[in-house]
């Protein structure tokens, strides 16, 4: 099953949780327009700088240029390097790289036939008023592209970034391993149904807890994923452990066009496919920008607008006829510029 499915991370965030995905033996490519960013990832065994990248400082539009004018050669690098049956594009909402680029390359790719979903993040309250703008825009992007698979939302709200990291790439290679991993007479899922589930378009969650017991409904409340209010749903794929009835599941969840199952003992995974975009929350994360829009506005507006006044030295003032200046024209180079603030 994993060399069915490959990565390609884009960014920080991409490349971290990237990096989670190839420890447990996933194909990953890892891109970014950030050179020193790239370094970091140590034992990553492919990595591609964006030409004339130099990181994208939060501004999306750069990571769309750099994307647009290199595209040829990142499509021959995933196609060299990676080699698989769906891919998932990782990155960031809220930066600049992945969230400029993210979008863009899951509809080219999308555009040149290959399977691919999504892997993106939303940002905390304690994230900056660019990061909500960029994030806004990034879904404006994401819930456009008519031919992509599963979008998988991660919510920096819920807990801290490495821990929900773990928690996704954990879960995911959890579900995927479902057909090597679980087999009864009472039924299997197979390769297919997974890749099937994977392959819906609409947003995706996927949950795994290796102990649960009466209270296992709860997981799919309290996971790292952004938070859906309605209740559509087109499939679910779950192994469930004996405490657990697929008719709880389809109560708290909603009604699937299919069902995909399999008995465990203890251990609860389970994937809903198809659901809609988290409306409630991208609503916050507009209204977050609405709120402080005035503010940021103004001081934009009032930074360089400054009171000087000029007569502060009055020793100068006082030497300027017994010190005889050499030079008194403008400023022609940037060390006569530097000189005026000596
Ligand atoms: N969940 C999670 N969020 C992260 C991680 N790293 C960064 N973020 C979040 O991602 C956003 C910043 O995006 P980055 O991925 O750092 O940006 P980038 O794509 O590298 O873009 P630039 O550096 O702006 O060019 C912020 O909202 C961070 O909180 C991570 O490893 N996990
Ligand atoms: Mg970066």
């Amino acid at each position: 099953m994993r060399n069915k499915i490959a990565f390609i991370a884009i960014g920080q965030a991409g490349g971290n949780i990237g990096r989670e995905f190839e420890k447990k033996g996933f194909q990953v490519l890892y891109l970014n327009t950030s050179k020193e960013d790239l370094d970091t990832l140590k034992e990553a065994k492919h990595k591609y700088h964006i030409k004339g990248g130099e990181g994208c400082n939060k501004v999306r539009k750069k990571a769309k240029m750099l994307l647009s004018e290199d595209f040829e050669s990142i499509f021959e690098e995933i196609q060299q390097k990676l080699h698989a049956e769906m891919y998932f594009v990782i990155f960031s909402s809220g930066g600049g790289t992945g969230s400029g680029a993210g979008p863009m390359l899951i509809d080219l790719l999308s555009d040149e036939g290959k399977t691919v979903g999504a892997v993106t993040i939303l940002p905390s309250k304690s994230d900056s008023l660019k990061a909500h703008i960029n994030s806004y825009e990034c879904f404006n992007e994401l819930t456009a592209i008519e031919q992509m698979a599963s979008c998988f939302i991660i919510d920096n709200e819920v807990t801290d970034k490495m821990t929900s990291n773990r928690i996704f790439a954990d879960s995911f290679d959890r579900f995927v391993s479902i057909p090597e991993k679980f087999h009864s007479e009472l039924g299997n899922i197979d390769t297919a149904e997974i890749m099937e589930t994977l392959r819906t378009r609409g947003v995706a969650k996927v949950i795994a807890r290796p102990q649960v017991g009466e209270n296992y409904l709860d997981a799919l409340k309290d996971n790292v994923f952004a938070p859906n209010e309605e209740r559509a749903v087109k499939y679910i794929a779950a192994v469930l452990p004996e405490a657990a009835k697929m008719e709880d599941i389809v109560k708290e969840v909603g009604t699937p066009v299919d069902i995909f199952q399999t008995p465990g003992k203890s251990e609860f995974i389970c994937c809903v496919a198809g659901l809609s975009y988290p409306q409630a929350r991208l609503d916050g994360i507009y209204n977050f920008v609405e709120k402080n829009k005035d503010d940021v506005l103004k001081n934009l507006s009032s930074s360089s607008k400054i009171q000087m006044k000029s007569d502060v030295n009055f020793i100068d003032d006082f030497e300027k006829d017994t010190v005889k200046s050499t030079d008194d024209s403008k400023p022609k180079s940037k060390r006569d510029l530097m000189k005026k603030y000596l």
